[in-house]
């Protein structure tokens, strides 16, 4: 049996470190995001995706959107703020009320609570 072209054997040592990379880079984080439905989630996955995400999920039941990013080139206060721009209250960002209205009747869930309405413990 001949050996294995050098080319190809270089080629796949390209090919995995440059996944190795990827896996090192790309940062993990979970985030509250208030919604309602499975519209609100394609909505929120394409925001924190347009700001960077490259992976974004959101779990209907839960409201926590995990997202994969690379820290170098994005963050998790960026992507917030784009899910916020989309019309959604996330954990460290408030949406407009302009964003919020657009969105359809059934997508206007119940907003984050503001501090002023937050009653003390
Ligand atoms: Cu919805």
């Amino acid at each position: 049996m001949k050996k294995l072209p050098v080319f190809l054997a270089f080629f796949l040592a390209i090919s995995f470190s440059v996944s190795a990379q990827d896996k090192q880079t790309d940062k993990k984080e979970t985030v509250k995001v208030y919604g309602n439905c499975e519209m609100c989630q394609s909505r929120i996955e394409k925001a924190a995706k347009g700001a960077g995400a490259s992976s974004a999920k959101w779990d209907v039941d839960s409201k926590v959107l995990t997202v994969s990013f690379n820290p170098a080139k994005g963050s998790l206060a960026k992507i917030e703020k784009s899910v916020a721009g989309s019309g959604y209250d996330t954990e460290h960002e408030t949406s407009t009320k302009e964003a919020y209205d657009k969105l359809p009747e059934c997508c206007q869930y119940d907003r984050k609570a503001t501090t002023t309405e937050v009653k003390s413990n």
